[in-house]
């Protein structure tokens, strides 16, 4: 099972860097994606923050977040590094409908997603993870932990909610977090080992 070295920092690839890994992490509006890229990166994380204004909310959906005062506009990126050579570059979608057109762009060459989900608002999260689905992308969903967040919801209703097949990972993490969030990203690394494609198994 890969992990992380004790010491991933600075901007150059450590030279035991061996599988380059292109990851989403998505999710709808709101859900955490920028914060979790900002906890986890090695390298300062680029973004592409606005801050949503006044005109925004006849468009955007802020039911949920409405303490929110930026939203990303196009991606965000960074890079962790795990033991064992393997090297993940997470690219961030943008939550708002109002960008899906960026989508097929963002997730060209990507070999899995880690879809975050709200558990105050799962409805939201169903467009995205149709939209995973239909690129084929493998994916494990973790659900971000609000203080509010329900919690008398067993495993197998969020995942009868969400109709997730009985291999995909399901787990908590809080993105703000760099354990958690780096836990959450480990499930779907050992998801894609695990169900990688026969040609691609060493
Ligand atoms: N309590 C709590 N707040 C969080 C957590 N993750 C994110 N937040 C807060 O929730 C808000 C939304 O976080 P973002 O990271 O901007 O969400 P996003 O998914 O990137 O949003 P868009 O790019 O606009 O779709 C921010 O104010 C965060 O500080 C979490 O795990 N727990
Ligand atoms: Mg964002």
């Amino acid at each position: 099972m890969a992990s992380v070295p004790s010491s991933t920092s600075g901007i150059h690839l450590p030279d035991t860097a061996r599988d380059l890994v292109k990851i989403l992490v998505a999710g709808p509006f709101g859900v955490g994606k920028t914060t979790l890229i900002d906890s986890v990166s090695e390298i300062r994380p680029l973004h592409t923050e606005e801050r949503l204004s006044e005109a925004s909310t006849t468009v955007d959906d802020l039911a949920g977040v409405r303490e929110k005062s930026t939203t990303t506009v196009a991606i965000d990126f960074g890079r962790i590094s795990l033991t064992g050579g393997v090297v993940l570059y997470l690219f961030g979608t943008p939550g708002q409908e109002r960008f899906r057109p960026l989508w097929q762009d963002i997730s060209y060459g990507a070999l899995g997603a880690l879809v975050l989900i709200d558990a105050r608002r799962v409805d939201a999260s169903f467009d995205v993870l149709a939209l995973v689905e239909e690129a084929g992308l493998p994916y494990a969903v973790a659900f971000n932990d609000f203080p509010d967040s329900p919690r008398h919801y067993t495993e197998e209703q969020l995942r009868g909610a969400l109709d997730l097949a009985p291999e995909t990972p399901m787990v908590v993490c809080d993105a703000r977090d760099r354990d958690s969030s780096i836990d959450a990203l480990l499930a779907l690394v050992q998801h894609l080992i695990d169900h990688q494609p026969p040609e691609q198994s060493r």
